[in-house]
Formats: structure tokens, sequence, C-alpha cells
């Protein structure tokens, strides 16, 4: 019995040690080459680059690799340059992300030559929504990997340290920075003294990555847990609260980089709730930070029931305050005036704050994009938005160029993504979720990225050929590479299409922003928070009107965009009803009514999805059983979901256009009714 049981536990062990769970993400090299490396000094962030070179090399044998820290004008901030003999920085963090690329260079088998390569941004910044009972708000691959609940919540385990530092490996891997450890809904025992020891235990594990560790605050915490009888930015209490909280935090971690904020926005406290200003409040803090060199990230995201149109609330209340913060703030704003839906055009407030810095924030977690169970690839859409012209200090002023310093000069540059991360052993619950992880780290470090060179890139590290027996290399680029890469490509325009097109916006039912619901509105409900608010569907047609003859949204965009937007014939299809609202047989411009056109939308979205199911279910050979099934799984039901889109959006509105679907596309298979009431007993 004894015996039979060792067996069946050395199966187990066995088994379990080439499952391929995903957890190694990008980082899958097996094999390297011997290599000398040379470098004079040492440091713990130089001993991480030692060791990922000589783990991970795969140049010439026995080759010597010379690390060099030395001024150079052309370097700019943690840059480096890639020399013949190896790698030359200004920063110890600029080596690290040299090794990085010179190592990721020879795993993709792109070409190694003397070259300089600067991060377009100083700062790229991953915000967790992680909440100190361990769950994450808009989180789709398990609990967090920093917070938990029960009586050891703050007890440090080994498997912590151990999770935290892969964490840490792959986000320097792609030039990620920093880390907000927690929820921008932040609790205020965040600031309390145990909690901040963890958050020691974190940044201690963080830092030789060359990952600063930031958190998000409670604008309330003075009087929540500081025993003040308010929390006022102006009152000398206040002030004094924050900044000595401020130096207990630096006395624990001495580079620590800042405070995150969201304030008075949906519901979370602000100066405003004692009659002050953004600017009075987010100064406040950065005059705590400002001696130990830290920083205030002050989000955008803010919208009342005022009765404006929601995407003009954020560039109102902001814009008077341009030029009133202090130099150590950032405004942080969401790519799109509303919320990440699946497509929006870029916020207005981008190119038009000119006197303040303002960073972008993406989110990588797919609260909107079908969670992590929809295959949705994320670069194309960063790309649109990071390549918008704003037309702001004249053609060519893109998102890209108003953030990154090129056009305004502010001491810090930096852009946000809210994490995808959680404890799933594949980390983000979908494998190619991952594949948006990489890419915002990519981006962050270089805007100019194209989301295919990313794909390719993130593809070849991920389901290296060497693993594939029996394969050469023409072979796989030809029959996984090519067609996986051009499913990653298509999928954010298939989830467009099957969800949301032609711009429209936020139809999803309820508060799980996953499945359809352009009905939803219950009473008692926010109307700002209900799809027919965005669609105003009725019998004379469809679409947000933000043109002079409704919210007149356009108007906060420059010349030549107002105009642009303000006419539907020149308005981009793809925000048409996000700026119009249009008679149901609009004439498109491939002379289909709208209706049409988007019965024949929705059905492409499908389309498209069963399509990727074919070319998954093709590469099979190519790739090990436990990814493959993995993600086949999640296909289907990617699919099934599609068709209820499909249905749910066709049949509904078509009780308003009361015109038939095309004859030629495929029929709904769903009836509207039990849609709906599938949706109801799922709230
Ligand atoms: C963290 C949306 C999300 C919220 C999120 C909020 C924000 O409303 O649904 O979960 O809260 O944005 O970005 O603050």
């Amino acid at each position: 019995m004894k015996a039979l049981f060792r067996i069946a536990i050395f199966l187990l062990l066995s088994l379990s040690l080439h499952a391929e769970n995903g957890h190694k993400l990008w980082l899958r090299n097996t094999t390297s080459n011997p290599v000398n490396v040379v470098c004079t000094k040492d440091s713990p962030i130089l001993s991480v680059a030692k060791n990922e070179l000589k783990q991970g090399w795969q140049g010439e044998s026995n080759a010597s690799v010379v690390l060099t820290i030395k001024t150079d004008k052309a370097i700019v901030g943690d840059g480096f340059k890639i020399v013949n003999n190896g790698i030359q920085a200004n920063t110890e963090k600029g080596i690290l992300y040299g090794v990085y690329e010179l190592l990721r260079r020879q795993q993709t088998n792109e070409v190694i030559k003397e070259e300089i390569c600067n991060p377009s941004y100083q700062l790229r910044i991953l915000n967790h929504w992680d909440n100190l009972d361990g769950s994450i708000e808009r989180g789709y691959a398990g609990l967090s990997i920093f917070w938990k609940k029960g009586n050891d919540a703050m007890v440090v385990s080994k498997n912590d340290k151990l999770l935290w530092n892969e964490y840490a490996r792959a986000n320097a891997s792609v030039g990620i920075n920093g880390s907000v450890l927690n929820n921008v809904n932040a609790s205020p025992d965040m600031l309390r003294k145990e909690t901040l020891q963890r958050v020691k235990a974190i940044a201690d594990i963080l830092r030789p990555y060359g990952i600063t560790t930031y958190l998000s605050v409670k604008f309330s915490s003075p009087a929540l847990i500081g025993g003040l009888k308010t929390s006022d930015p102006l009152d000398p209490e206040v002030i004094k609260w924050w900044k000595e909280k401020t130096a207990e935090i630096y006395s624990l971690i001495p580079d620590f980089g800042g405070f995150l904020i969201k304030a008075n926005s949906e519901g979370q406290p602000g100066p405003q709730d004692f009659g002050r200003t953004h600017a009075d409040g987010a100064n406040m803090l950065a005059d705590a930070l400002k001696p130990h060199g830290g920083i205030v990230m002050w989000r955008a995201f803010v919208y009342q029931t005022s009765g404006e149109d929601r995407a003009k609330q954020a560039y109102t209340e902001f814009m008077p305050f341009d030029g009133q913060f202090r130099d150590n703030v950032i405004i942080q704003v969401k790519n799109g005036p509303i919320d990440f839906q699946p497509r929006e055009p870029f916020s207005p407030l981008f190119g038009a704050m000119k006197k303040t810095p303002v960073m972008a924030e993406l989110q990588i977690t797919q609260e909107y994009l079908g969670h992590s169970v929809h295959l949705a690839y994320l670069a194309p859409m960063w790309e649109e938005f990071l390549q918008s012209d704003t037309y702001q200090e004249g053609k060519g002023s893109t998102v890209a160029s108003c953030t990154n310093g090129a056009i305004f000069k502010h001491k810090y540059t930096a852009i946000a993504g809210v994490s995808n991360v959680g404890l799933d052993a594949n980390w983000c619950g979908h494998l190619f979720a991952q594949s948006n992880w990489y890419s915002f780290g990519r981006l962050a470090w270089n805007s100019s990225l194209s989301s295919e060179q990313i794909a390719d890139e993130w593809i070849k590290l991920t389901f290296s050929q060497n693993t594939t027996k029996n394969c050469n290399s023409i072979d796989w680029d030809l029959n996984f590479l090519k067609p996986v890469k051009q499913v990653m490509l298509q999928s954010h325009e298939a989830i467009v299409n099957y969800m949301m097109p032609l711009g429209l916006h936020h139809i999803f039912a309820a508060e799980h922003h996953y499945g359809p619901g352009p009905w939803w509105a219950p009473k008692g409900v926010r109307k700002d928070w209900t799809p027919p608010y965005y669609h105003q569907a009725d019998s004379l047609g469809i679409g947000f009107d933000r043109t002079k003859t409704g919210s007149n949204a356009v108007s906060q965009y420059k010349e030549p965009l107002h105009l642009l937007f303000e006419d539907a014939t020149t308005c981009p299809e793809a925000f048409l009803l996000w700026f119009h609202h249009l008679p149901w047989d609009y004439k498109m411009k491939n002379g289909r009514t709208l209706w049409n056109e988007m019965c024949y939308r929705y059905d492409t979205g499908l389309q498209e999805v069963r399509q990727f199911q074919k070319v998954w279910d093709n590469v099979q050979p190519y790739i090990d059983a436990e990814r493959f099934t993995h993600v086949q799984l999640k296909l289907r039901e990617q699919s099934r979901n599609a068709q209820e889109w499909k249905d749910a959006c066709l049949l509904y509105f078509q009780q308003f256009s009361k015109m038939p679907i095309p004859g030629d596309i495929e029929r709904p298979l769903n009836e509207l009714d039990q849609l709906i009431e599938k949706d109801l007993k799922r709230n």
C-alpha cells in the first residue's frame, strides 16, 4: 500500500512539475549558454540584472557582456544603450531594462545592434484595485496577491514573498516601474501602522526590480482614523496629520512614490465636501509629499448628478484649474470621457490642459471587454488612443505627444494601467489577458510601438517554438504565429462589433458590466448608470446627440475635430452614435441603412469569434494540451456570449426600428424576454 501511495505521489508531483498552467508568463527560456558578465559595481538591482543574464543568455557561449554605468546625455532617465559588447546606462535601472531588452531580442530573434532606447514615460505604473480583504474590484483572476482577510492578514509568508518577487520580475521585464498597491476606492485602514508594515515588506521585494511603491488614499482619513473632527484640506490640523502620516510612510519606505486619489467621485470623499476645490485638495497632499520627493496622482474621473452630459463633466470640472496645481501633482485621466468602454473617443482633457501634467489611465483588466472570458487583445485600442490627434498644438499633437513630454514640458511624465493580476495560477484569468499586461508595459516604455509588433513578441515569448516537437521555424511562423497573431489583432474590433458597434456605449446589464442590457433601467438607479441614457433609442432613431443641438460635448474638442464630429457625414463611423442621434433609415457611406448596418456589425462580430474558434482548433498541434484546452473552452463561452449580445441588442432595438433583420444574416437564436429574464435572475 505504502509503495503504491509513494508511486501515486511521485506521479502527481511529476505531472505538476510539467503542468503548463501559464504561470511563467512570457518569461520562459529554459536553456541558456554560459556567459561572462563584467560589471565593476554591485547593488541589488545590478545583481538582478547579472542573474537574468546568466539564466537567460542565448548568445555565443562564454561571451563577455559588459554592464557600464556612465553618464551619456543622449540617454534619458532610465534609458540605455545597447553597445557591441553589452549595455551602457546612466542608472542601475537603465542597466536592468537594457538586460531585459537584450534577452528579449535574443529570444525573439530580433536584430541586436548599437542603439539607444529611451522610455516614452518616466513613470510607468500599474494601479491595483485590490481591497484589504483580498477581493479585487473589477478583478477577474482570483483574489489579491497583496492582501488577504483573516487573523494572519498582515503576516508575510514565504509564499507571499515568492509571488511578489515573480510579479516584480514580470513588471521589470517590460519596463513597468511603479505599483499602486490598493484600490482607488481606498480604505482608510490602508494608512494604519500594521498595514504600512506589510506595504514596507512588499516595497522591499519590489525595489531590486526598480519598482516604486505607491498607495491610494482616502481623502477623509484624518477624520476616519486620525481622530480629527474634519478632513478639510485647509485645516491646519489636517495639514499636520497628512505631513506626519507621510513622514511615517517615508521612515518605512524611503523611496515611496506617493499617493493616488479618487476624490469627489462616485461617492468618495474629497475637498468639495468642505467647500474646497480639487486644486486645494491635491496641493495639500503634494505639499506633504514634496520634501520626500513624492507625487500626487489626482484622478479626473468625476461626474455628478447635475444633469450635464456625463461625457462633458471631467473637462468642465478640471479645465478651470489648469495651472493651479503644484508641480508634483499629475492629473490622471481615463482614456475616454466616460469609462473604459469597448471604444471611446479620447478624453478632451488630453492636450487641453497645458499647464498641468496629465497622465493617461488605461484599463488592463477587462471590466467592459468580457472580463477574463473573452479573448481581447487591447494593444490596438491603446495604439488608436495614443495616436489620436488632439490638434491642440497643431496637427500631430497626438495624445502620446501631449502626455510624454514631447509637446508640454513638465517635471513628470507618466502613464497608468489598471492591473488584471490576481492569484489565479496564470495570473490574469485568461492566457491571452497576459498579453495586455505585457502590452501595457511595452507601450508605456515606447508609445510608438505597433500593436502588431507587440503581439509578435508576446506570442514568440509565450509559446516558444522550441517547445513544439518536430516543427521547424517556417512551419511554426506560418501555422502558429501568423494565425494566432491575426486573431489577436482582430479581437478587440470583434468585441466592439458584437457588443457596441458604431459608437454605442455603456449598454451593459446592471453593475457587472458583462452581458447585454440595453433595457436595464431599474427604478431608483441614477439615470447615467443605465443604458437607455446612453443609447437613447426611440421610434425616431438611436444614439446620443452630443452636437450643438444636443449636449454640445463636441465643442470640447479642438478644431478641426469639433466640426468633424459635429457633422454626421464627416464624423468617423466608429463614433457615429457616440456623437449623433440618427434615424433608423439614415444612409451610411456604404449605402446601407443605419439599422441594416447595425445588424451586419453585430453579426460580423459573432462570426469573427466563430472564426477564432476554428483558428485555435487548427493550432492544437503546436501547443501543449493544458493551454490549448484552456483557450478552447474560453472561446466556446465567448461565442455563446457573442450570440447573446447580437440577439439581445438586435431584438431589443428592433422594437424601436420596426425594421426587419436583413435576410442574408443568421437569425437570432435566443428570445428577448428569456434574455431579459436571465439577466434579472443574475442580478
Ligand atoms: C474603482 C468604474 C468602475 C468602478 C471603478 C471606477 C473608477 O465606475 O465600474 O469599479 O472603481 O470606474 O475608476 O473609479
